[in-house]
């Protein structure tokens, strides 16, 4: 490669611009975003499904509109952010099928089951918390189009969860009975909420890279760290327990201390181990499948409209 477009492109990076789609750029940086943009992409989708699981079975007229209109969302996510993978070269068929035959990753956090309805209030409270912590910097991050539909990606999430956080209000001040569900469900969604900002820094073989291209603009452990800060204050308000004895104030530092991570469990998850992660690329191909008759009718019908305008 060029060593003056190189040095042309690491300057431009390095004035805090966009580089946009026709504009040079390494192959390694190219192939970074479409990693990283279409494993974002994968993740909306997927993520559609626990949620998804439960929208029949919400317990009030209200709570389904509210869960139907983040759920589609989430699917609207997905496609801007496909979108903007497209803009790097790559093709959707060719990103869904990195999805179905397990060559692309999607976020760990959604090979766990919803159990029950508190785990909707969670996933809103830390899901979408921990993916707006991760988002709001890559609003500046430094390829354009994906910058850009993280602006409106970020706004959405903000009402994800605020809606997790006001139906976790809501069972904590009803029943000892449904305090205990929202127990329950925190229990079992912190830690792997924790883990949703990827392996510590010094274990992260992408971040250097990404981290000096400004593809990120903070990396896992100061990410994960800003989230616990914010979090925690709002176990407090709930009257919710944290599950980590080793979570405490530190004065010195201005943060919170939180015990260690079972890294085995991420990268279990990461290689789609257990029933769940199984379930959901099922889930998956189905959709694709069933969905084949909509893409033909879409082609079809373009095919029709070319020759006439040709005629
Ligand atoms: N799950 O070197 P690093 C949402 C992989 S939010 C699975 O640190 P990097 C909203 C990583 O890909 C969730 N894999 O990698 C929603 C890499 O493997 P690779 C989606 C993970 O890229 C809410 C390897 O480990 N958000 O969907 C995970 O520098 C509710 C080494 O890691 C985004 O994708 C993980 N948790 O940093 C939807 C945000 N962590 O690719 C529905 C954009 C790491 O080399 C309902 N992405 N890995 O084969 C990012 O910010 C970054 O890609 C990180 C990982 C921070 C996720």
């Amino acid at each position: 490669e060029d060593a003056g477009l190189l040095a042309a492109f690491e300057a431009r990076v390095a004035a805090d611009e966009f580089i946009e789609p026709n504009d040079w750029m390494p192959e390694a940086y190219r192939r970074t975003l479409v990693r990283q943009i279409s494993q974002h992409a994968h993740s909306e989708i997927v993520g559609m499904l626990p949620e998804g699981n439960w929208l029949t079975r919400a317990p009030s007229l209200k709570r389904k509109a509210i869960l139907l209109a983040k759920v589609q969302d989430e699917g609207g996510h997905g496609l801007y952010l496909y979108c903007a993978a497209e803009t790097l070269g790559t093709s959707r068929e060719d990103m869904i099928d990195a999805l179905h035959s397990g060559r692309a990753k999607y976020s760990t956090i959604f090979n766990y089951p919803t159990l029950n309805w508190a785990d909707i209030g969670a996933i809103g409270w830390l899901v979408d918390g921990a993916a707006i912590m991760n988002q709001v910097p890559l609003q500046r991050t430094s390829y354009g189009p994906y910058a850009r539909a993280m602006v409106r990606v970020c706004k959405e999430e903000s009402f994800h969860q605020r809606q997790g956080y006001d139906l976790l209000l809501a069972l904590v001040n009803g029943l000892p009975e449904q305090k205990a569900m929202a127990q329950d469900a925190l229990n079992r969604w912190w830690w792997p909420a924790l883990m949703m900002f990827g392996p510590p820094d010094d274990n992260s073989p992408n971040s250097a890279q990404s981290i000096r291209w400004r593809i990120k603009r903070e990396t896992n452990d100061e990410l994960r760290q800003k989230f616990v800060d914010a979090t925690v204050p709002q176990a407090e308000l709930l009257g919710l327990a944290i599950p980590d004895p080793d979570l405490r104030w530190n004065e010195e530092g201005g943060h919170y201390d939180f015990g260690a991570i079972q890294w085995d469990e991420f990268y279990a998850a990461v290689r789609g181990e257990g029933p769940t992660a199984r379930e959901r690329i099922t889930a998956r191909r189905a959709a694709w499948d069933e969905g084949a008759w909509v893409r033909d009718a879409a082609t079809a019908h373009e095919a029709k409209r070319a020759a006439l305008a040709a005629a």
